[in-house]
């Protein structure tokens, strides 16, 4: 049967801007012809299926038809979508300065003529790199390097975090490998395969490919089957809500995660497995969206900084201004920059910024054929320019601001199956009581035309668009506690 929801009269926000009306072009709410997944859908699924694996398959989506915060599916739903392709959609759906950047000639020649960028760099290569990716540079950082996706960008800035630890343990930038280390290289055996080991964090999501998947510890679904390097795991602050109410104990929790960082970092370093870098989320999103306060991250980058480590921050998902800031990390404050930051998703390639002593003094050491992709890049520019002239991350704060409001006033509302909402800017989620419920609530709320991400056993994940608004907010939560009332 046909659910429609009545467009809402929109109650915008003080700071509100030229793009508020316009952003969903005509749509004015979400409009639901079918449960999700409709027929249609499940008749390209079942057709996928005999091509690839299929399963992953939520809706097949009409992009033509998608717009702003609004995702079409084949079906002719109309859904709010506060998900975006895995948190990877900056502006929402079809935005017009995207399409624009898109078509212009100069922007056409990447996708015409693919460039390997870093040996055949386009002549307006740097210009571009300046005006996009170094436009919005974390404090403290000039240099970047470009990559494909999140879990390249993160292989790769821990290889440039081995290079550097290697580096600077030969004592003299001016000393390179010797014969042996380079005879040994070629057969995986040190010294020049040196026994180097990354630290990372119980829950941690850090991408799928080989090396990173040692340093990602979500699901063991992810790891199954696939060879690890015993690298060292540290616990992540589980820290208890309200936060309010558990100062004493939250603070405590974290001491103990810090504290048992400093041990493993001792005890691989006296098994001459050396931790060369630690690798962290600044809110864990796979693993069930875990805080930490910048205390602890804070206390984190001074044992890196105190043991000699490379401090990576992996900012895949929370980059481009979603919690409120450019780069999460820029909350905490830090006196000194991390030694690297990685990105992708929002920013449409992937890569990482990192301070000068992590760029590698010889060529070829960090390397592929694309280093990252010119068309992408051109995107990254208008990302990072709509970012900025229409105060986007100002937006994000305001706007997350209001719906974390309404998730605590959901969880008082509904004690008994809601628990845990938090969030930075608009990277929020609230957990319910089971896995069981949280499914329930997920597919009814789609079925009513907002789709949610989930993350963890028990946790609901919002990742919407920075074009996200008060009355998107407003709506999502009126949803869900529409479906909360009849549990
Ligand atoms: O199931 C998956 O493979 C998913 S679902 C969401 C992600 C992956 N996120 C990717 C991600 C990330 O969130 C963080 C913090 N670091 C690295 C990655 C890997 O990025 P991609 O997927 O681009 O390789």
């Amino acid at each position: 049967m046909a659910w429609r929801l009545l467009a809402k009269p929109f109650r915008l926000l003080g700071t509100t801007r030229a793009f508020s009306n316009t952003v969903d072009g005509g749509i004015k709410g979400p409009s639901m012809k079918t449960a999700v997944p409709g027929p249609k859908t499940k008749e390209l699924i079942a057709e996928m299926d005999e091509i690839t694996q299929s399963s992953m398959a939520s809706v097949f989506v009409d992009f033509d038809k998608s717009k702003g915060n609004y995702l079409v599916d084949v079906d002719g739903n109309v859904i709010l979508d506060t998900f975006c392709q895995i948190s990877s959609l900056p502006l929402g759906y079809n935005h017009d300065a995207i399409t624009e950047a898109v078509s212009k000639k100069e922007n056409l020649m990447g996708l015409v003529n693919r460039s390997s960028i870093m040996m055949f760099p386009p002549k307006d290569f740097v210009q571009k790199m300046k005006s996009s990716l170094l436009m919005c540079a974390p404090p403290g950082m000039s240099q970047v390097t470009a990559m494909m996706c999140g879990s390249c960008a993160n292989e790769n800035a821990i290889k440039a975090a081995f290079i550097w630890y290697m580096d600077k343990k030969r004592g003299n930038a001016n000393i390179g490998p010797d014969s042996e280390e380079f005879s040994t290289a070629l057969y995986n055996k040190p010294p020049g395969c040196p026994d180097l080991s990354v630290l990372s964090f119980d829950g941690a999501f850090h991408g799928r490919t080989i090396g990173v998947l040692s340093a990602t510890h979500s699901k063991p679904i992810h790891k199954l089957d696939i060879p690890a390097f015993d690298w060292p795991i540290a616990p992540f602050p589980q820290l208890k809500y309200p936060l309010e109410d558990h100062v004493t104990e939250n603070k405590a929790e974290e001491q103990r995660c810090l504290q048992r960082v400093t041990e493993l970092i001792d005890e691989y370093n006296a098994k001459q497995k050396f931790v060369a870098a630690a690798i962290i989320e600044p809110i864990q999103a796979e693993g069930g969206d875990n805080h930490a306060s910048p205390e602890f991250f804070k206390g984190l980058r001074k044992i890196c900084r105190d043991k000699g480590v490379a401090f990576i921050v992996d900012e895949v998902q929370t980059g481009v201004g979603t919690t409120g800031h450019m780069w999460a990390h820029e909350a905490w404050q830090l006196d000194d920059p991390p030694e690297l930051v990685t990105f992708a998703k929002k920013m449409q390639l992937g890569g990482y910024y990192h301070t000068n002593d992590c760029k590698p003094r010889h060529s070829y050491r960090i390397f592929n054929t694309w280093m990252g992709d010119p068309a992408r890049l051109a995107l990254a520019e208008v990302i990072v320019k709509e970012i900025k002239e229409n105060d986007l991350v100002k937006n994000a704060k305001e706007v997350g601001d209001v719906f974390l409001g309404g998730l605590k006033d959901l969880e008082n509302k509904y004690p008994q199956l809601l628990l845990k909402a938090r969030g930075s800017g608009t990277f929020c989620a609230i957990d319910c009581k089971t896995a069981a419920a949280k499914d329930t609530l997920v597919t009814a709320v789609r079925n009513k035309g907002v789709y949610v991400g989930v993350s963890g056993d028990c946790t609901i994940r919002f990742r919407p668009a920075l074009i996200f608004q008060r009355q998107h907010a407003e709506l999502t939560l009126e949803v869900i506690e529409s479906v909360l009332k009849e549990l």
